[in-house]
């Protein structure tokens, strides 16, 4: 294969159809460790979790995994989360460099999403989409680029329990949410951390918000991508209001993957959208 399209687990690549390579990160729970892969028993990682009382975490990818994804490839578009909450990025970034340096010709390019999840999964359609226009390597680049800045992510979440626990969100942050019945409706910042714009109360006033939100950052019937974590109903009733102001508008729907669901928790909702 000349091309490949790599991403790590926090993309949630997981109903991703055309050709990918998903490099996983891992869910740590003392003794226990859950692979996110497309092996991962999501519900029986989840419930673990739940009677789980001692520390819990995550780790990156290290820059093996990542050079073993691009194996076989000339040219590789490689996407991360965003570099401000994961050193995933920085081994791909180091695996790009090994890459290219043993394989003279090929060329890896590390997009660092600023953002997790939905959004990641645009800039991979964005990828594939130009390698079916046959579009070169370095146009891609720059079209990539272009299109990162014209997408946004926002998320909805009822705890920042384990953000908080694992030093992702500060706990003055984290102390607005973990109170029953408020969702935490925020976006992904330009610097690619979580920042929070608005609590609100029950799911239908965070599901208004979100769309208030994406629309006053520029969404006007473009691609929306959905994932939730155990929340199909939530995504689609957001699913619906977006289809009532934008009858045009393509949206689809998606469970989160491991990582994701540790992070957003139980009734999370990350939202990719594009801004115009
Ligand atoms: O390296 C690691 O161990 C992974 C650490 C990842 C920490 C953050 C994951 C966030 C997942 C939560 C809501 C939206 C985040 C917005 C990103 C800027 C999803």
């Amino acid at each position: 294969m000349q091309y490949k399209i790599v991403c790590d687990s926090s993309a949630n690549p997981g109903l991703f159809s055309p050709d990918h390579t998903s490099v996983p990160l891992k869910i740590i729970a003392g003794k226990k460790e859950f692979v996110d892969d497309s092996q991962l028993q999501l519900s029986e990682m989840l419930t673990y979790l739940q009677s789980y009382k001692g520390k819990s975490g995550t780790a990156c990818p290290n820059v093996a995994d990542y050079l073993e994804a691009f194996r076989g490839a000339e040219n590789v578009f490689c996407f991360t989360i965003t570099s401000n909450l994961s050193g995933s990025c920085n081994a791909a970034q180091i695996a790009k460099e090994e890459y290219e340096a043993a394989n003279p010709g090929c060329k890896v390019f590390v997009v660092d999403s600023l953002s997790a999840g939905p959004e990641i999964r645009l800039l991979m359609e964005k990828a594939q989409q130009g390698l079916q226009q046959g579009a070169g390597f370095h146009e891609i680049c720059r079209k990539l680029d272009t299109y990162l800045a014209n997408t946004g992510l926002m998320f909805s979440l009822e705890s920042l329990r384990n953000l908080a626990n694992n030093g992702r969100v500060s706990p003055v942050v984290a102390k607005i949410s973990g109170v029953l019945g408020i969702r935490v409706v925020g976006r992904a910042s330009n610097q690619g951390t979580l920042e929070p714009m608005d609590k609100c109360r029950g799911e239908q006033k965070a599901l208004q918000k979100i769309l208030q939100r994406m629309t006053e950052q520029g969404y006007c019937g473009g691609k929306v991508r959905i994932d939730h974590c155990c929340n199909p109903e939530a995504a689609a009733k957001l699913q619906a209001m977006i289809y009532a102001e934008f009858p045009n508008a393509d949206v689809q729907i998606g469970p989160c993957g491991g990582l994701c669901s540790f992070y957003a928790e139980q009734g999370g909702l990350l939202v990719g959208y594009e801004k115009g």
